[in-house]
């Protein structure tokens, strides 16, 4: 972890690979300044194992059979950071006032470490000042008493545990709200609302055995190398064994590239590299849905060519292909007619599972090269070559993340990953499905146990059936919707179950004015951030105890759970000493505020947060095919599926069938279509980031060093705007000019990015969007595409 940058940025190219010595040599500065904490329990042998503890970062799988050490870089990172000695405790909250810490980054108020008492802000002193749990508990709940349930938002930022969720939904729900927004709003929403309609799931299908079973992974929109580092152990021995991986990024992210496993002494000696990509295309931000279009029209067209000409003639050689002036795609129908095949998409597939297939095809067909060409950034021979990698695969797994799904058009951008799959019936079958890296490590399981603000999708008439109340059957809000609630004073009250909101989401400014308004603000969290500093009239701060910690009960220490990104569930024991006597865990607090908000109710808080055997008993009852023998199960070596009707060719869609859902256009409408001046930002994480959380300035992969205020842009449009490497600029947000968006002094840096494309960092840039900037229906911001100016900056540029 870099420390804050006294030194002067360095910007290099980097030339290493992902993993590696860098990765080692990242390891052991976090083992050395956490030392004590981590070594002392041997902490770090015991994350991502069956017994141990489930990593804090991403939400990645864990496998039956374990590595030695079955944790990355990031994985590490992310311990020390919560098992650290430092302490924001009652000296340090008493020598700050929060007008002082406002003034502090985000870094800085994090790195103090973990809180360890509960808190009020006092409106004398300006200062959170300790309280006891019970007064906590007592006020807040008078305070939600006197407010309507539609006035309190009841926020989840994905970390917090299956049974933690499952409390927190059926106490905001017997308060009377709907209003549970959480940070997949924000992240992987727009999956959870094209999946379904395409596949009739809700999530990604994929399991660990498609990368061993797979023959290509397309791999889109994810950044492997820092988002979900294990996941390059999986891509490595794909690539051993001769997998093809097809990958669609508008960067050229390191970890795509070139991988040497920290858990292969071999490879560490001799500094042998696997390289991961076989065909990098750098796709446009935003021209994922004329990329994938392209390459389904080839596939499409050579079907044609191959069905007009028989197998064993050459299609192109009667004049009958579909584009005869299309050197590539001639070649493609030719080699699938040489190879004697019949066909190139899976028509028993397609006839069988599948709907909407003509009208799909005929869009394919229909779409123009040079249009393909030009909103992709993609040549029609590399849009064909993917095709015919494609074709020649018998399994493709599809892969991606938020370059994809933080989009005006995320979801019809995932409705064309499920297309191309269903073109060649790539799910359902060993080494094809659909998998969609999830962020957070519990991100997928808290919707699983019912946080959603859409009544739909909660189980409404069994909470009514096992706890003897009527849910709210209204709909809550998402959390673009809780910010206007916030900003036009609909909402009153935020309660947030981790996070950091106010960062997190687009439109700070507004947001940071408006969140002054609330009349109560309630914080359950590990650390330090702007979303406390920043509070209501009535603001309470509330530690608790984190994963990795000893939960110890009156039944004595506790377990908890939660669903990764294959939906598997898995079991966690936290490890190691709390960092203080005064922390209470999750359940605890959720039962603490339930407890003194609901005047009645059969829910039996205290016997669950005594032993959360009887929460998942309860969860069980909830979905009682989901959690079937929950408690035993929990600990299964690679955790215990969920059962997912698409896996076995089941579709769960409204007319029965797997979807062809043909996108309205390749690209967002934009006011800013015709202008010269604007080019399209996408934000990003560094390697040395966890969302807000910043663990120091540095972005090894990226070869930046001690600044994380640059904006990545390519030499063609630096020079077109008469700037240069290094020159201080500032953004200007283009859409919704009404009010005057900006963030300044960041750095040139010149970068592999497509023209017209840049690239920063979040949260910095979060000031610039603007809250309507989302995809139309799941309201996931547009995080990877909003139309910018840059223009040269009187100030210069400040680290
Ligand atoms: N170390 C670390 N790990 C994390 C996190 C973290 O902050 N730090 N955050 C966690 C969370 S909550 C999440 S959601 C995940 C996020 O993990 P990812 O899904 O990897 O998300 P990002 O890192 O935001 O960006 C993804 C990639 O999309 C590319 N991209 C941007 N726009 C486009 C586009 O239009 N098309 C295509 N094809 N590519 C594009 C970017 O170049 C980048 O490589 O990671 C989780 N894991
Ligand atoms: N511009 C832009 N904005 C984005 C994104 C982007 O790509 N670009 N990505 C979006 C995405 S995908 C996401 S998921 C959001 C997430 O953004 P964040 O809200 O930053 O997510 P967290 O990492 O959950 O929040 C960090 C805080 O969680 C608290 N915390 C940590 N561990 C625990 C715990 O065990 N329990 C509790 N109760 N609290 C804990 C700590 O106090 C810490 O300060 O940001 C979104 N915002
Ligand atoms: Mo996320």
């Amino acid at each position: 972890m870099s420390a804050n940058p006294k030194s002067p940025p360095k910007i290099k190219r980097y030339s290493g690979p992902a993993g590696g010595w860098g990765s080692a040599k990242s390891v052991a500065a976090i083992l050395r300044r956490e030392h004590k904490a981590l070594a002392g329990a041997g902490v770090l042998s015991q994350q991502n194992k069956p017994e141990g503890f489930m990593c804090v970062s991403c939400a990645w799988a864990k496998p039956a059979k374990t590595h030695p050490l079955e944790f990355c870089e990031n994985g590490a990172k992310a311990t020390a950071w919560e098992v650290t000695s430092r302490r924001a405790d009652r000296p340090f909250f008493a020598n700050h006032s929060l007008k002082d810490l406002e003034k502090w980054r985000d870094h800085d108020l994090e790195e103090q470490g973990r809180l360890t008492h509960p808190m009020r802000w006092d409106p004398t002193t300006d200062r959170y000042v300790p309280v006891s749990w019970q007064a906590a508990f007592d006020e807040i709940g008078r305070e939600l008493r006197s407010l309507k349930p539609q006035e309190v938002d009841f926020y989840t930022s994905g970390r917090a545990s299956l049974e933690t969720s499952y409390m927190y939904q059926l106490f905001a729900r017997m308060y009377g709200s709907n209003n549970l927004p959480d940070s997949s709003n924000m992240c992987h929403e727009s999956s959870s609302v094209a999946l379904p309609e395409s596949i009739g799931a809700s999530v990604g299908t994929a399991v660990l055995s498609d990368f061993e079973n797979t023959d290509c992974i397309f791999y889109i929109g994810q950044n492997v190398g820092t988002s979900s580092p294990r996941l390059l152990h999986d891509l490595q021995d794909a690539v051993d064994r001769g997998v093809r991986i097809v990958t669609f990024n508008m960067l050229r992210e390191r970890g795509l590239e070139r991988f040497v496993n920290p858990q292969k002494p071999s490879q560490m000696l001799t500094g042998s590299e696997t390289l991961i990509s076989s065909q990098y295309y750098q796709v446009r931000n935003g021209g994922d849905i004329a990329a994938l279009f392209g390459i389904c029209k080839a596939l499409i067209e050579a079907d044609d060519a191959l069905k007009a000409t028989g197998h064993s003639r050459v299609a192109g050689n009667d004049g009958r292909p579909a584009d005869p002036s299309n050197a590539a795609m001639v070649a493609f129908a030719a080699s699938m007619a040489s190879a004697d095949k019949k066909h190139v998409l899976d028509h028993d597939f397609i006839k069988d599972h599948t709907a909407g297939f003509e009208t799909f095809a005929a869009a394919a067909r229909q779409h123009a090269w040079p249009e393909l060409e030009r909103i992709s950034g993609l040549t029609r021979e590399q849009m064909v070559q993917a095709a015919e990698i494609y074709a020649n695969s018998n399994a493709v797994l599809m892969v991606y993340g938020m370059g994809l799904t933080q989009h005006l058009m995320g979801v019809q951008t995932v409705h064309m990953v499920v297309n191309l799959a269903l073109l060649r019936g790539n799910i359902g079958k060993p080494g094809a499905n659909i998998c969609a890296v999830r962020g957070h490590s519990n991100v997928q399981g808290q919707r699983t146990v019912g946080i959603t603000e859409k009544p739909g999708l909660a189980p409404l008439d069994k909470l009514s059936e096992l706890y003897g109340f009527e849910p709210p059957r209204w709909t809550g809000r998402s959390t673009v919707e809780t910010c206007k609630a916030i900003m036009n004073g609909e909402a009153r009250a935020f309660v947030s179950l981790g996070g950091n909101f106010l960062k997190a989401v687009p439109e700070t400014g507004a947001m940071e004015v408006a969140w002054r308004k609330l009349r109560l603000t309630v914080h359950i969290a590990t650390k330090l951030n702007r979303s406390h500093v920043i509070h209501g009239e009535i603001a309470y701060l509330l530690p608790c105890l984190g994963r990795i910690e000893i939960d110890q009960q009156a039944t004595g220490p506790q377990a908890v759970s939660m669903e990764s990104s294959i939906a598997h569930f898995h079991g966690s024991r936290g490890k190691v000493k709390p960092a203080s006597d005064e922390l209470l865990s999750e359940p605890a607090i959720v039962a603490g505020i339930a407890k003194a908000t609901l005047v009645e109710g059969k829910v039996p808080w205290d016997e669950w947060v005594g032993n959360y055997d009887r929460i998942r008993e309860a969860i069980e009852a909830t979905y009682p095919e989901t959690f079937k023998d929950f408690n035993k199960r929990m600990f299964q070596p690679g955790g215990f599926p969920r059962p997912l009707p698409a896996r076995e060719r089941k579709w769960a869609t409204s007319n029965g069938k797997a979807n062809f859902i043909t996108p309205e256009r390749l690209f967002p409408e934009l006011p800013t279509a015709a202008r010269s001046d604007v080019l399209h930002l996408a934000t990003l994480r560094s390697n040395d980031q966890f969302n807000t959380t910043i663990y120091g300035y540095g972005d090894r992969f990226r070869g930046v060093e001690g600044t994380r205020k640059v904006v990545f842009m390519n030499a063609g449009d630096i020079a077109a705007l008469n700037l240069e490497n290094g020159t201080s600029v500032d953004l200007t947000t283009a859409v919704d000019e009404a009010t005057v968006r900006k963030v300044t002094a960041l750095r040139v840096v010149e970068y592999d990015i497509p023209r017209g494309s840049c690239a920063a960092y979040y949260p910095e840039t979060n000031p610039l969007f603007p809250l309507d900037h989302h995809d139309a229906k799941s309201k996931t911001p547009s995080y990877k595409l909003l139309p910018v100016v840059v223009t040269r900056s009187a100030e210069k540029p400040c680290d």
